[in-house]
C-alpha cells in the first residue's frame, strides 16, 4: 500500500494516466487489451494518489447554506429484499450492523448503538459518473472508530461493505470495498443522517458509507455488514465492487 514512488514511477505514472487513464475514463466499459492498460494505470492512478494524499489528506468542506436542497439518487432507491423490508417495516429497530472478518472482536451495533457513539458531522460534494454532483450535510461514525472498537488482526487490507439490495439486471447485492487508506481517512463515515435529518431510505437508510475521497459508486448505501478481509478475490466475481465485477469500472475511484 504506502509504497514510496521513486520519481521515474511518478513522472510514468502521470504521464500513462493523463494520455490513456483520461480517455478511458470517460466510459465505464473496457474491454481486452484496453483492460489491461486501463488495470495499469489505474494501479498507477491509485499509487499517485496514496503519495500525494498522505500530505493534503482533506477534502474541501462546505457551509450549510451550500447544501442542495433535494439530494438526487442514483441506483437502487427502494431495496425490494424480503430482509430489507422488515426491517424497514419496523424503522430499523431491529436492524443492526455486523462487523467481522479479520477482526479481534466481531461487534453487533443497533442504530441506537451507533448513535450513541461520537459523531461526525460534514458537508462535502457527491460526484456521481454518470454525471451529476451534490452537496450533502452527511452524520455518522467515523469508519476508523469502529475498526479500532474491533480491532484489526493481522493480515487485514481491505474493508468490504455488503449492501441489502439486490441490484441491476445481474441480481446480486450491491458491495463494495476500500483499502485501510481510505477506510482510517478522517472523513470516511458510515453515517445515518443527511441534512440533519435521518438519512432518507432513497439515500441509503439505516446506514450507508461516505468515503469523500472516491467517486459515487464506491459510497455504499444500505449496508449490513462490514467484513474485513485479506483479498478481495473471493468476494462477488473478486473485483471488489458490483460494478467493478459487473460493468469494469474502476475499483480505486479516487477523485
Ligand atoms: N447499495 C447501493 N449503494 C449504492 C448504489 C446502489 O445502487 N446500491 N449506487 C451508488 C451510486 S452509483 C452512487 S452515485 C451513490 C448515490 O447515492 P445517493 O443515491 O444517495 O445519491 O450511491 C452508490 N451506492
Ligand atoms: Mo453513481
Amino acid at each position: 500500500m504506502n509504497k514510496l514512488l521513486n520519481r521515474r514511477q511518478i513522472l510514468r505514472g502521470i504521464l500513462l494516466s493523463t494520455a490513456i487513464g483520461g480517455t478511458v475514463l470517460a466510459s465505464r466499459r473496457y474491454i481486452g487489451p484496453v483492460r489491461d492498460i486501463y488495470d495499469l494505470t489505474d494501479s498507477l492512478n491509485y499509487n499517485l494518489h496514496n503519495f500525494l494524499l498522505s500530505n493534503q489528506p482533506l477534502v474541501r468542506e462546505f457551509d450549510k447554506a451550500d447544501v442542495s436542497v433535494n439530494f438526487p439518487t442514483s441506483g437502487t432507491v427502494l431495496p425490494k429484499d424480503d430482509d430489507y423490508q422488515r426491517f424497514l417495516g419496523n424503522d430499523f429497530a431491529d436492524w443492526s450492523l455486523s462487523i467481522d472478518g479479520l477482526v479481534e472482536n466481531s461487534l453487533s451495533l443497533s442504530l441506537a448503538d451507533l448513535k450513541n457513539m461520537k459523531a461526525q458531522t460534514q458537508t462535502t460534494l457527491h460526484t456521481c459518473d454518470e454525471g451529476w454532483s451534490a452537496i450533502g450535510e452527511w452524520t455518522g461514525v467515523p469508519l476508523a472508530s469502529l475498526l479500532t472498537l474491533a480491532g484489526l488482526k493481522p493480515g487485514a487490507k481491505y474493508i468490504v461493505f455488503h449492501c441489502m439490495d439486490t441490484f441491476g439486471s445481474n441480481q446480486q447485492r450491491y458491495y463494495e470495498s476500500i483499502d485501510l487508506f481510505s477506510a482510517n481517512h478522517p472523513q470516511t463515515i458510515l453515517a445515518y443522517g443527511l441534512n440533519g435529518e435521518s438519512l432518507p431510505v432513497k439515500n441509503g437508510a439505516p446506514l450507508r458509507l461516505r468515503v469523500e475521497t472516491q467517486i459515487g459508486y464506491k459510497h455504499a448505501k444500505y449496508v449490513g455488514r462490514v467484513e474485513v478481509v485479506d483479498s478481495l478475490q473471493n468476494i462477488g466475481s473478486g473485483r471488489g465492487g458490483w460494478w467493478e465485477d459487473y460493468d469494469h469500472a474502476p475499483w480505486y475511484a479516487g477523485l
